[in-house]
């Protein structure tokens, strides 16, 4: 006999979802008692941690992740976490255990009561199958939905008698089902698009993050040299679309109106690949475009493009659009401004400030990460949640290819420590850097229990500057800097790393940043190291 339980293993196995991320109740206990043994199970101490190791996991592989929480609650934890997970399109099966069916009216413990509304806005599809033969259809339906552009999570409460219920022959029919999306690259509009770009007297490209989801970086470096545009990347940047070596690179646009605005004047056409129009943040307002400007979209997201206040928008996979734009446009010779920044090793001509600060004093964030650069490996992949220096960071910070830089999509914290675990785990080839303020550290702090458990070997350093800094910076904007709640002093983080079994380090000076980072690049174990850097109030 067959039961449900077997069946829905079975299904995941067939789409290479074997890990699962989970945090267990009473609920989920039959379900998880059948686990295979070719699966492995990563426990969370925290569900926000759970969704944001999946969340990491997932956009790192570009495959489904699958989570396993408790009930109501343990997907309430999780919510926060869902908010990065929708803004960057991760494609999560996120499954919850439910109460014996026979019960959940009665309001029995830990019932999950209106199971599929508890998710929502945050998912693209919730669903509580009807009965235990529907259970595995239902979970089928949910990966596709999740994998389907645009890609998003998905919510599946199931009811913990049903694991063990027999499953008739069908089931071979869910199993082995393949859904894809067959539409190519709508010809007419890439053609129409190519010509406005040509007729362009000076075009530029603004990336977002699904061209590095899509694997579409390359051939965002060929439209770019092609048409001879600059390259911005898109508001509120939560990955790396474009080498940040290459001279077409501007840098990250502001997330303001009229930030935005005043960077692109000067700009006929502007094209915008593969991010929201924009993610604005501060409010700034202003006019939308420079006068005379024209603005194109493509979008693999029909709600992004629907949304977005200005310009024509192209509903299309990502990847091709880029490859068949870069082919369709004429190519220009290479502009004389380029020539400056273009150098045979820029790797090298970069290093750290060498001047050691005085004692006591704090380091200045820009140069921690000068030294993290220079040290790190040429492929390291970056977790950034420090939000008082995500200037720096990418002023100072080269990365050079696909897949090298994560920061929560939503602006949710409690992204970075469980993602860069995630990250780690899908990526065993590359160094994973967390780079983390001390207030987004402690959201998703427990993170480091699961790192120390499962030996991953990620370096998490730890800008501690006392403060919510970016608030400060906001504070000064909005008028407000006598609002409470903006310090949080008095943390050792290199007890808390002890604490969760993480071997930790304190640098008060480059020197000692230096060393402790050395030695945690060798390791295979993770390491934390703790900076105090100075509190800064830069936005
Ligand atoms: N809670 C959650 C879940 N997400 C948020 N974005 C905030 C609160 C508000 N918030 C920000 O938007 S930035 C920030 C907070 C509290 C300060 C983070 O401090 P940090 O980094 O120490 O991590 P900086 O560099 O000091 O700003
Ligand atoms: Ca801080």
């Amino acid at each position: 006999m067959t039961t449900v339980n077997d069946a829905a293993w079975d299904l995941l196995r067939r789409h290479g979802m074997t890990t699962v991320f989970g945090n267990p109740g009473s609920n989920e206990l039959p379900f998880l008692a059948g686990m295979p043994e070719d699966f492995r199970y990563v426990l969370g101490l925290h569900e926000g941690v759970v969704l944001g190791m999946a969340d990491g996991f997932a956009q790192a592989t570009r495959r489904p992740a699958f989570v396993n929480l408790h009930a109501a609650s343990g997907s309430g934890n999780a919510m926060g976490a869902l908010t990065n997970a929708w803004y960057a399109h991760t494609p999560l099966v996120i499954t919850a255990g439910q109460q014996v069916r026979s019960t959940v009216g009665q309001e029995v413990m830990l019932s999950n009561v209106d199971a599929t509304t508890l998710p929502r806005p945050l998912v693209k599809h919730a669903a509580e199958p009807t009965c235990a033969q529907d259970v595995v259809r239902s979970l089928s339906q949910a990966l596709h939905t999740a994998t389907l552009d645009p890609a998003g999570p998905v919510y599946v409460s199931v009811p913990y008698d049903d694991w063990a219920a027999e499953i008739g022959a069908d089931v071979a029919y869910v199993l082995e089902r393949r859904v894809v999306v067959g539409g190519g690259v709508a010809e007419a509009e890439i053609a129409r698009m190519a010509q406005l770009l040509d007729a362009a007297e000076a075009p530029v490209l603004v990336l977002g993050p699904d061209v590095d989801s899509a694997r579409a970086n390359d051939d965002a470096v060929a439209l770019a040299e092609r048409l001879g545009a600059d390259v911005w990347v898109a508001p509120s940047a939560s990955r790396c679309p474009f080498p940040t070596v290459h001279p077409a690179f501007r840098g990250v646009l502001p997330a303001s109106v009229a930030g935005i605005t005043d960077k692109l004047t000067g700009h006929d056409v502007v094209l915008v690949i593969g991010a929201p129009v924009f993610r604005y943040h501060q409010y700034d307002p202003g006019e939308y475009l420079p006068a005379g400007t024209r603005l194109l979209h493509v979008s693999c997201d029909p709600g992004e493009a629907a949304r977005a206040p200005m310009g024509d928008a192209v509903v299309t996979a990502i990847g091709p659009a880029v490859a068949a734009l870069a082919t369709a446009v004429t190519p220009r010779p290479e502009p004389e401004r380029w020539a400056a920044t273009r150098s045979d090793d820029t790797r090298d001509a970069l290093t750290a400030a060498d001047e050691e600060t005085t004692d006591g004093a704090r380091l200045n964030a820009a140069d921690v990460l000068a030294t993290i650069d220079a040290l790190a490996p040429e492929d390291a992949v970056y977790v950034n949640e420090a939000t008082s220096t995500v200037g720096d960071f990418w002023a100072t910070i080269r990365m050079d290819r696909p897949g090298s830089y994560y920061f929560p999509a939503s602006g949710g914290l409690g992204f970075g420590m469980p993602a860069a675990v995630g990250v780690q785990l899908a990526e065993p080839e590359r160094r994973v850097i967390a780079v983390i303020g001390d207030g987004s550290a402690n959201y998703g702090i427990t993170a480091l229990w699961s790192a120390a458990q499962y030996r991953v070997p990620v370096v998490f350093v730890i800008l501690n500057n006392g403060t919510y800094g970016a608030l400060r910076g906001f504070a000064t904007k909005l008028d407000a800097l006598n609002a409470p709640g903006l310090d949080v002093p008095g943390i050792d983080f290199v007890a808390l790393a002890e604490g969760y079994g993480v071997s930790g380090h304190r640098a008060t000076t480059l020197a000692d940043l230096r060393s402790a980072l050395t030695e945690a690049l060798a390791a295979d174990t993770p390491t934390l190291i703790e900076v105090t850097t100075e509190a800064l109030a830069r936005m």
